[in-house]
């Protein structure tokens, strides 16, 4: 294993990068970030040449060893691989039957919670994209039946989405689902869900929350107005300060 940090491309404003952020916070493991504009085409673009020589799918988060060149793509791929390379059974256990339940989570994630983004949060802060109302729509129905889901299935059951201690599971759901949250971006009522809320304040006490939830506070509401760029670009701007002085803390 090398002793170079992990390098971690994306930005703080990204979903699955927040998660990737939140695991490695939490497990203390320094790691340096690249910033990357998910979309551009522009040199520290996701759709820039040399980005898509290593991913050809465009997209943040990526992960890079240093030391080996070896190269990682995709959120959940990338949780698993942090807990099997750094031995982390206790947020993504051995037992086949308990990490089966994580992975059905992260399986179900992509085009159930995942919606979250492309439905309430993407349409107000990625006016570029033009995402038709139709899918804002279809996004938010999708949504909404995977909250009744967790609601009445997986966080009914048990305190955590996988079993009553956190998994990756959890950080990779929080990481939609809590940035709808009253504090963050408000677009959503999560009234008709106990469990879920529940477990959203069971996750806000989660080691490493605030660091990586910084760039979501300082944007605020925005379920009124869509949010100035000056906004957007001060919230990344302090959310890269508390990251590199979590980094910082984490070297010394
Ligand atoms: N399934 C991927 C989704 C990653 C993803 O959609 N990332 C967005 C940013 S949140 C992105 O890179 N978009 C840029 C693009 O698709 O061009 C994962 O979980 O890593």
């Amino acid at each position: 294993m090398s002793s170079q940090p992990l390098l971690l491309y994306g930005v703080p404003f990204s979903q699955p990068v927040r998660a990737v952020m939140w695991l490695m916070l939490f497990k203390d493991t320094p790691f340096e970030m690249v910033l990357i504009n998910p979309g551009s085409k522009g040199d520290n673009g996701s759709r820039n040449p040399a980005y898509l020589a290593k991913n050809p799918a465009g997209t943040i988060p990526m992960i890079e060893d240093p030391a080996s060149g070896y190269v990682l793509a995709e959120a959940h791929a990338i949780l698993a691989y942090l807990c099997n390379r750094h031995g982390w059974h206790d947020v993504y256990p051995e037992n086949p039957e308990h990490r089966g339940r994580v992975d059905w989570y992260l399986n179900y994630h992509h085009r159930n919670v995942r919606d979250a983004s492309v439905g309430l949060v993407a349409p107000k802060i990625r006016k570029d994209l033009n995402i038709p109302q139709a899918t804002q729509d279809a996004a938010r129905a999708t949504l909404t039946n995977a909250l009744k889901a967790l609601d009445t299935g997986w966080l009914e059951r048990s305190r955590f989405l996988a079993g009553d201690a956190l998994t990756i599971a959890d950080f990779a759901a929080y990481a939609e689902i809590g940035q709808l949250r009253p504090g963050f971006t408000n677009v959503y009522d999560f009234e008709p869900f106990p469990n879920v809320q529940r477990w959203l304040n069971d996750m806000q006490g989660v080691k490493a929350h605030d660091e990586v939830h910084v760039v979501l506070a300082e944007l605020g509401d925005i379920s009124v107005e869509p949010p100035e760029m000056e906004t957007i670009k001060n919230a990344n701007k302090r959310a890269l300060g508390t990251l590199k002085a979590s980094l910082a803390a984490l070297a010394t």
